[in-house]
Formats: structure tokens, C-alpha cells, sequence
């Protein structure tokens, strides 16, 4: 299917052409139908002999609800311009193709109609020239196809017909695998099935039982219709309507978009680029465009061609999109291309310049999101493909985050001097636990620590380690005396008062216990490693069951060491505690 959307000053012919080429009744209101006046927007549809489907979304010409034609072109790749032969060029032709040209849309069929009523041939001249100078101009000379018709005679209209073949048959293939942004044009509810919604889908596909993402709520696509018909599954370009489960009538409205989940993000804050230079100054405020949402916005020029905006409400805008901009007292319309959908804070002086300059440096496309991800150096992958950017190809991925090209052998080569800081003032750890270099290296998340780790540091224990650490001097030398005190005699723990002598603290007890060179029994209870298997040994010796005094006896050690070892034995399943309080091995 296609889609067209009708452009043009009022009472120039639109509806009526619209009419005579599906014989369809676009002016949907009593009201309008009565005033002969299009108010709001109007869809017809038709078979084209060629047997390619037409949808017309037909716009309202008068100058009161400009707002409703830019819901109704804002997703449309090709517009209908229409033009009375017997008044030409008007007010409104000017503003609608304003509208187009800022939209930037490229496909368009002109047609001069009420050829009945004076001579179509000036007519057809003097606004062909001047689509020429807009977007709508296409080829080497920049000509938009022209038509004389009458919807009185009928002459004209098979001629309208064959030229809407050869536009149709010109437009590029829309992107089928997209992610889908339906911008709600219409809701109703429809007695019997509930919410209905209407819009142009301009990417990717939609079906019966999609899920949906609808501000902070995901709702369910109950079934499709396009063009009347239900059909299991639409594909871009198409008018679709939407039945939809979870969600109200009262809680949508036109200019609220449906998402796939996951695939964009809603944004405030954003930076365009004009696509046009403009010479005097720009507005404060405008209300801002897209697809069939009105937001209003502040905006604030950086320099040049760059502008930073802040909308009223979030949209869920993507690097590339084309936003329209208007500034309703002026009657002026802009069109500008985002470039960015999480631009950075600008608070030093000068930073609005610089910030214009990156953007007038950076190039777009794939391109673009190299320079893009350069900037940024990381962000999670997710992220950056729903703002738009394509992954560059020489992105370093680390579970779900992309990290600039060679990022990772940077900050691996600051490593080894933040460990060794580290280190400086904590002689006792083998190294900064991965937090301390998540913040050292300004990492977003623990997650990436592990693959900016080269030997010989290595990642222990949630530490980033030097591999042969061990225990500053004085600290090895006390150990070495329990140590050698512990050979001699296993059970044979010191006491506090030793400990304290030999100037092993806390800290230094769990540095060598870190390090595999005591195990901590108990509270105060150090003993040498391997004292597992010699308690074991001993006990073997012992008729079981046996009592504590007994075991204490067999290791000729102290109450102090025996009570808490043989507590310890029991938690590590070398020994069994009996109901009677007496102990047999495992
Ligand atoms: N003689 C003659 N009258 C026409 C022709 N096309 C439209 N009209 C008449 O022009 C008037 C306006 O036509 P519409 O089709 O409603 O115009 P429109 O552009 O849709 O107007 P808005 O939607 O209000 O902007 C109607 O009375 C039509 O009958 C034509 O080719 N010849
Ligand atoms: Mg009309």
C-alpha cells in the first residue's frame, strides 16, 4: 500500500479530487459536509489499475487548522499538491508547501484543478517553478510532475490517475525490519471491540498480538484493519487502525506514539540542526512537529546551523528524524534533523560553540555514530541503537555495553598505576576492590572492571589483585614466627596479648589469612593452614564418641583453642555432634 497525503489553500479542490479519484467521501463530519469545508483530517482509499493500493490522508486547507493537516502529512512520503487553476498560488499553497519542504518530503504529484474554470497552463508554470526550489524538485531540473483536472468534467482525472502511478512506482521501499513508531492520528472506541487507533505506519510491521509501548505501559494489538479490511499483519507504507487491549479511549490522543518496546527512548532535551541557514533571529519558542505530535518547545541557538531544545513533553525522537518546527506567531516553519537525543549539559562558557562544532563536525550515518560513540566512549548498547545510531563496527562490546575502539587498552594501561596507589596506602590488600577502579577509571558500571584486566594483575576475590602480592615485610616476618611457632605444635594458637606483641592487628590477620597463610578459627584463633587434617588425624586416635576434654587432650591444646576448633570441625562436616554433647568423626 501507499500513502499520499492531499496538501493545498482552501476550497482549491482537494476533497473534491480526493473524491473522484477513490470515490470516497473524505470530509468524514457532518459539519464539514455542511460548510463544504475539510476540518479535520479525511482518509479515502482506492485500487489504482496498475492493482497498487492507495491510501489519501486529505488535509484540511484552511489557515485555522494548519495544526490537523501537520498531523496528517508528518508521516506521509508524498504529498497531493492541489491548486485552483482560476486562483492559483495562495496563501496557504505557500504554507502547506513550507510544511513539505521543512518535512523535508521529496515525492509529489501537482495538480491544477477547476481546469473547467480558467486556463490550468499559467497556473501549472508558476507553481512548478516554484516547487522547483523545494524539497518537492526532484532530478537534475528539479521538477515536480504536473496535471490539469477537472472534478467537474472529469477531464484530467485518468491523466491524475497515471501520473500517481509513476510517483508511486518512484518512491524508495520503506523499512519493512524498522522498529515500529505508529503516531496515533485518530482514537475511537468501536462498540463491541473497544479502543481503536488510527495512523500511517511508516516502518516495520504490525500484527495481531504485538505487544505495544504506549508511554510508560506496554498494551496488546488485538487485531489490525488497513483499509477497512482485516488483515493478520500490516507492512510499512500503510493506513492501519489498531484495535487494542489495555488501554482506553480517554487515555490516548493524537500525537501519542506506538512503540516497539524497548527500541526508542523519550527524550526532553535534544540537538537538531537547521536544515535551512536562517538569517534573522530565531524564536525562544516553537511548537515542534513529528510525525503527528505538537510539543511545544523552548529553544536555544548554539551557533550556526545548531539549535538545543527542551520540549514541554518528551517525544520518542532518534538521531535522524526530521522535526518541523513553527513558530505560530511569525507563520514560519523550519525544518531540523536531530542529531542528538542525550546531548551533554552545557555549563562552562563557550560550551554552546563547542558544542556547535562538534555537531558541524561530526558527520551523519554510520559515520556519525563512531564519532558519536568516541564521545561518549561507553554506553550500553541498547541505549545507543534506540537513539538511533547504528553499532560502529569497530565498537569493543563488554556484555551489554559498547565501548569505544581502543578504550579498553587505555584504561587498562592506567590500571596498573591505580592498583599501585591503591596498594600505597593499604599495604595489607592485594588490591582496589573492583569498585574502587570502576570509580578510579570513571567505568558506568562493575561490570566492565573484568576486561580492562591484563596480567599480571588479575581479578580475586572482587578485587583487581597483583598476582604476587603477598604481605609487606614486617608483616611476613611476625607471621613466620607463629607460623614456625604452628609447625612445631599445630593446636598451639597465640593469644591476644602475643598477637598484639608481634604487631598483628586485625588488618593484618585478614591480610594473611587474604593470603592463604593462617586460617581464622575463631575470634583471636589463628591457626596455620593444613590444622584441618591434623585435628582429624589426632581424633582418629581417639575411641569415638568422644568429649571435648578428650579431643582437647589429643590436640594438647588450651579450652581457648579446643571450644571454638572443635565448633569449627563441626561446621566444616569433619565432625558430628551427638545428642549427648559427645563428638564422632564424619
Ligand atoms: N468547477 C469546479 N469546481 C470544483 C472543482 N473541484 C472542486 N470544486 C468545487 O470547489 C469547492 C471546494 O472544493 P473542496 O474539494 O471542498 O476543496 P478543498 O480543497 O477540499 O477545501 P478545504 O478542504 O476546505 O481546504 C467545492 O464547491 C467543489 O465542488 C473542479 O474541478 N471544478
Ligand atoms: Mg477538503
Amino acid at each position: 500500500m501507499d500513502v499520499i497525503a492531499t496538501a493545498g489553500h482552501v476550497d482549491h479542490g482537494k476533497s473534491t479530487l480526493v473524491r473522484a479519484l477513490t470515490g470516497m467521501e473524505p470530509d468524514r463530519w457532518e459539519e464539514e459536509r455542511r460548510r463544504g469545508l475539510t476540518i479535520d483530517l479525511g482518509f479515502a482509499w482506492t485500487t489504482l489499475p496498475s492493482g497498487r493500493r492507495l491510501a489519501v490522508v486529505d488535509v484540511p486547507g484552511h489557515e485555522r487548522f494548519v495544526g490537523n493537516m501537520l498531523a496528517g502529512v508528518g508521516s506521509v512520503p508524498a504529498a497531493l499538491v492541489v491548486v485552483a487553476a482560476d486562483d492559483g498560488w495562495s496563501a496557504q499553497t505557500a504554507e502547506h508547501v513550507a510544511v513539505l519542504d521543512a518535512l523535508g518530503v521529496r515525492h509529489a504529484l501537482l495538480a491544477v484543478t477547476k481546469a473547467d474554470l480558467a486556463d490550468p497552463a499559467p497556473v501549472l508554470a508558476d507553481v512548478r517553478d516554484r516547487l522547483a526550489a523545494t524539497s518537492l524538485g526532484t532530478g537534475p531540473l528539479r521538477e515536480v510532475p504536473g496535471v490539469a483536472v477537472s472534478a467537474a468534467t472529469g477531464a484530467g482525472v485518468p491523466e491524475v490517475v497515471a501520473a500517481l502511478e509513476a510517483l508511486l512506482a518512484g518512491l524508495p521501499a520503506p523499512d519493512r525490519d524498522a522498529p515500529v513508531r505508529l503516531w496515533i492520528d485518530r482514537a475511537f472506541p468501536v462498540k463491541g471491540a473497544g479502543t481503536v487507533v488510527t495512523g500511517t505506519l511508516a516502518a516495520g510491521r504490525v500484527g495481531a498480538g504485538d505487544r505495544l509501548q504506549l508511554g510508560g505501559r506496554e498494551v496488546g494489538v488485538r487485531g489490525v484493519h488497513a483499509l477497512g479490511q482485516p488483515v493478520e499483519r500490516a507492512e510499512a507504507t500503510a493506513r492501519v487502525a489498531l484495535n487494542l487491549r489495555g488501554v482506553a479511549v480517554e487515555d490516548l490522543s493524537r500525537g501519542d506514539a506506538l512503540l516497539t518496546p524497548g527500541a526508542f527512548r523519550s527524550t526532553a532535551e535534544l540537538d537538531v540542526t537547521l536544515a535551512r541557514a536562517v538569517e534573522d533571529r530565531l524564536p525562544a519558542e516553537v511548537v515542534v512537529h513529528v510525525g503527528s505530535a505538537a510539543v511545544p518547545a523552548r529553544l536555544r541557538p548554539l551557533e550556526g546551523a545548531a539549535v538545543r531544545l527542551r520540549l514541554a513533553t518528551p517525544l520518542p525522537l532518534r538521531v535522524g528524524d526530521r522535526l518541523l518546527l513553527r513558530d505560530p506567531g511569525a507563520r514560519r516553519v523550519l525544518g531540523a534533523d536531530v542529531r542528538d537525543v542525550d546531548p551533554p549539559e552545557l555549563r562552562r562558557r563557550g560550551a554552546a560553540r563547542l558544542r556547535a562544532e562538534e555537531l558541524a563536525a561530526q558527520p551523519t550515518g554510520p559515520a556519525g555514530a563512531a564519532a558519536e560513540l568516541a564521545r561518549r566512549r561507553f554506553v550500553r548498547a541498547a541505549d545507543f541503537a534506540a537513539m538511533g545510531w547504528p553499532t560502529p563496527d569497530d565498537a569493543t562490546a563488554v556484555g551489554p555495553w559498547l565501548l569505544a575502539p581502543g578504550l579498553v587498552e587505555e584504561l587498562a594501561g592506567k590500571l596498573p598505576a591505580v592498583v599501585a596507589r591503591y596498594r600505597q596506602l593499604r599495604p595489607l590488600e592485594p588490591g582496589p576492590p573492583v569498585a574502587v577502579v570502576r570509580r578510579a577509571l570513571e567505568l558506568p558500571d562493575d561490570e566492565l572492571v573484568p576486561a580492562v584486566v591484563r596480567a599480571p594483575l588479575a581479578l580475586r576475590e572482587g578485587r583487581v589483585a597483583v598476582a604476587t602480592a603477598g604481605l609487606p615485610a614486617w608483616v611476613q616476618q611476625a607471621v613466620d614466627a607463629i607460623r614456625a611457632r604452628l609447625a612445631a605444635d599445630p593446636f598451639a594458637a597465640p593469644d591476644a596479648d602475643e598477637l598484639r606483641a608481634a604487631g598483628l592487628g586485625p588488618r593484618e590477620l585478614a591480610a594473611a589469612v587474604r593470603d592463604g597463610q593462617l586460617v581464622k578459627v575463631a575470634d583471636g584463633v589463628y591457626l596455620a593452614p593444613g590444622v584441618e587434617e591434623q585435628a582429624r588425624a589426632r581424633l582418629a586416635g581417639v575411641p569415638a564418641p568422644f568429649t571435648l576434654s578428650r579431643a582437647r587432650s589429643a590436640w594438647g591444646t588450651s579450652r581457648r583453642v579446643a571450644v571454638p576448633l572443635m565448633e569449627w570441625l563441626d561446621a566444616r562436616g569433619v565432625t558430628e555432634r551427638l545428642p549427648d554433647d559427645t563428638r564422632r568423626l564424619r
